[in-house]
């Protein structure tokens, strides 16, 4: 008999329908017991979030988030609103003793994510944060080839994550869609909006970030805001790039900018180890890359003059994710990142064995965002402070 997980969506936009339909299709992929149930959806504009509803289906239509929050037939919150109302809805949501999902990053800064972090522990309720790109299928493949000791010593990490919808300066900053660039309502620019993902991937993969070096440029000064109509400084950070010193001894670099023409949502990675590679590129989301420098043969590892770059079509039953879905060779796409990282989460409350990121881990990559910020700022070599232990916590 499934359970119902009554569900109260905060935010409609990209992220509220990117999760919306994780819900909706939930059961139809995964065998869990769990039933999600759309119940609420909450926004500041009524007419929006009614049309939202009846495209999604949810039974009905909040807009005052405390409302969602202290519903008796909400069991789940998820935060899908920009990044400034996290905290608050987050404090309020565990408070009342319910799950809460939060899109990522989860704060604006560090204080307020351990803050979050501290609430949701101390109600005891379960919670993740949507980094969704951990269940691309390839990207989970790569984390599988290293725990199988295949890469071996690590030495080097190199992530990019570029796109290239801001460089006009006449994209207004602030109001609905555009909040990304806008420093007080997101935080910062790439650095929590598409670093956040890069840097949660690489600890996932490759470790704990231990310290940082960071430059950050903001090539369009001024632009109008799109509610006040006013010409204002702008505060985000356009593009950033940092070195890295992963605890494992390992080094990197991350690179990321908004004004990459051409390049529309370019995350890539790579890591190179004493015995093997891996290659993972966005823009062609079902290959993994993985290089072998010795094979097994008769036995033995050699290498041999078939030695090459392998370009794996992550797209067969035994890939990860993939047995839920179709017949090899057939792809998945953007959204079963989100319907993964959900059927993770309701796996997790239903063996017992919490999914991850949790509040705790995103926590981690919070404080690497903060660190490279403040390296930006200072121009110094910058410690991050994150916990070892919280990075390298069962996935
Ligand atoms: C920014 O353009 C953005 O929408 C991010 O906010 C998402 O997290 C990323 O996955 C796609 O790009």
């Amino acid at each position: 008999m499934a359970k119902e997980l009554r569900v109260g969506m905060i935010g409609y936009g990209f992220m509220g329908r990117a999760h919306s339909n994780a819900y909706k299709r939930l059961n139809d992929f995964f065998a869990v017991q769990h039933r999600p149930v759309l119940k609420a959806v909450c926004a500041r504009n009524a007419e929006k979030a009614k049309a939202f509803a009846e495209i999604w289906g949810y039974e009905r239509v909040e807009t005052d988030w405390r409302k969602v929050v202290e519903a008796p037939d909400i069991d789940l919150v998820d935060i899908g609103s920009p990044n400034d109302t996290h905290y608050e809805i987050a404090l309020a949501a565990a408070k009342n003793g319910k799950m809460v999902l939060c899109e990522k990053p989860l704060a604006m800064n560090v204080q307020q994510a351990e803050e979050m972090t501290k609430a949701v522990e101390a109600a005891g309720v379960p919670n993740m944060v949507w980094f969704n790109y951990r269940r691309v299928p390839a990207i989970a493949l790569a984390r599988q080839i290293i725990d199988e000791g295949r890469i071996g010593q690590p030495f080097h990490y190199r992530a990019t994550y570029l796109q290239d919808w801001t460089i006009s300066p006449d994209v207004p900053q602030g109001g609905a869609a555009l909040w990304r660039l806008d420093a007080s309502v997101a935080g910062s620019g790439v650095t929590g909006d598409l670093l956040a993902h890069s840097i949660d991937t690489a600890m996932w993969l490759n470790g704990p970030i231990t310290r940082v070096v960071a430059k950050t440029q903001t090539f369009v000064k001024e632009r109008k805001h799109a509610v006040t109509g006013k010409v204002e400084p702008v505060q985000i950070d356009d593009a950033c790039m940092f070195l890295a010193e992963f605890a494992n001894g390992s080094m990197g670099t991350f690179e990321s900018t908004r004004y990459a023409r051409g390049r529309k949502n370019f995350n890539t990675f790579e890591l190179n180890g004493a015995d093997g590679s891996v290659y993972f590129d966005l823009e062609e989301p079902e290959y993994l890359q993985f290089f072998e420098y010795k094979q097994l043969q008769s036995g033995k590892k050699v290498e041999s003059h078939l030695t090459g770059w392998r370009k794996i079509h992550t797209t067969n039953s035994e890939h990860p994710y993939m047995s839920h879905y179709w017949v090899p060779g057939t792809c998945i796409g953007y959204e079963h990142t989100f319907l993964n990282a959900l059927a993770d989460f309701v796996m997790g409350i239903e063996s017992g064995k919490p999914a991850q990121p949790d509040f705790r881990n995103a926590l981690q990559t919070q404080k690497v965002c903060d660190a490279v910020l403040e390296s930006a700022r200072t121009g110094r070599w910058t410690e991050t402070g994150v916990e070892l232990e919280a990075v390298g916590k069962a996935s």
